[in-house]
């Protein structure tokens, strides 16, 4: 099985490298730090390469840990976490590409499966909640350090136990809680606690918002200047998405942000509400994620995309 052979690959490995998509959230975060203290706790030493993360995720057990790189020419084992495509680990990806092996565990439904060993289930609200499955069958006793980790990545990509969550991310949270971890604490830290600077995108982005389709489609953009002049920093833009979305009567919010402009062109983020899947628009436009939140890149200008990213879920909303 699957798992077995994983937890051998771990055992036999001397060089371990931990690594996850670029513009890390929570979900990327804490899965890469709670499996640095699950290899810990077997008595082995696995390297976290995280170049840049928010730092709101300062709080997270194990944070000052992480490499921005590594001077190891070859591990012996690379696990990506969270990491849908494997091209999403931009600039590190080489020390996945060089390892002797290489495991995937992820949940997105898209997933490329890019290893050699693929431990993905979309059933799954994050990365996170599928460790807890994973230790739990290793063995690995779920501290209060891990649980930390885990239930960061569960409370983001679940948006606060709203979307996508199952029976057991509350069995696990009641075990956490019972245990003395402080889940409102991390919930206050992860989810809502924001930057000026965000405070400000965030004002910009909802000045912007229009409305399509008899207000069932939320649209709203934010370019690299818009950034600049708020002193934005990495993570930032997180949850503009989710402001069209919570708009009464909105089933798809889409949300342009601008990326590099040496590419000139933008991330789009959809959510949505109730019915339509997200992810299929995604994928039409080479992206990919999850029903109800998913994301694609597209090169062109802000009126372009964003002519071809409404077309394309109009034709959803019928
Ligand atoms: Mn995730």
């Amino acid at each position: 099985m699957t798992l077995d052979n994983i937890i051998e690959e771990i055992k036999k490995a001397e060089k371990i490298v931990i690594l996850t998509h670029e513009l890390p959230d929570g979900d990327a975060m804490g899965s890469s730090l709670a499996m640095m203290h699950a290899i810990d706790s077997l008595n082995k030493k696995a390297d976290v390469i995280i170049p840049e993360y928010s730092s709101c995720f300062n709080f997270l057990p194990g944070i000052d840990e992480i490499k921005k790189e590594s001077n190891v020419e070859k591990y012996d084992l690379a696990i990506a976490v969270d990491c849908a495509d494997g091209k999403i680990l931009k600039g590190y990806d080489k020390y996945f590409k060089k390892a002797k092996m290489k495991i995937v565990i992820d949940h997105h439904g898209s997933n490329k499966m890019y290893g050699d060993i693929n431990f993905v289930n979309p059933a799954s609200p994050a990365c996170c909640q599928i460790l807890v499955g994973m230790f739990e069958y290793f063995e690995i006793e779920i501290t209060k350090t891990i649980g930390t980790c885990i239930i960061t990545g569960i409370i983001t990509d679940t948006g606060g136990f709203d979307y996508n969550v199952i029976p057991e991310t509350f069995d696990f949270a009641a075990m956490l809680l019972r245990k003395g971890v402080k889940i409102s604490e991390v919930y206050k830290k992860a989810l809502k606690t924001v930057s000026k600077a965000s405070f400000e995108l965030n004002k910009i982005a909802n000045d912007r918002l229009e409305f399509f389709e008899n207000g069932k489609i939320a649209y709203t953009y934010i370019t690299e200047e818009d950034e600049k002049n708020v002193n934005a920093s990495i993570g930032d833009h997180e949850g503009i998405v989710d402001n069209g979305r919570n708009i009464e009567g909105v089933e798809v919010s889409i949300f342009l942000h601008q990326i590099n402009g040496k590419t000139n062109g933008y991330k789009i983020s959809l959510r949505s509400k109730d019915y339509v899947n997200v992810s299929d628009v995604c994928i039409m436009f080479g992206g990919g994620g999850h029903p109800r939140a998913a994301g694609a890149f597209l090169i062109g200008s802000e009126k372009q995309i964003k002519e071809k990213v409404i077309a394309e879920v109009k034709k959803q909303l019928k």
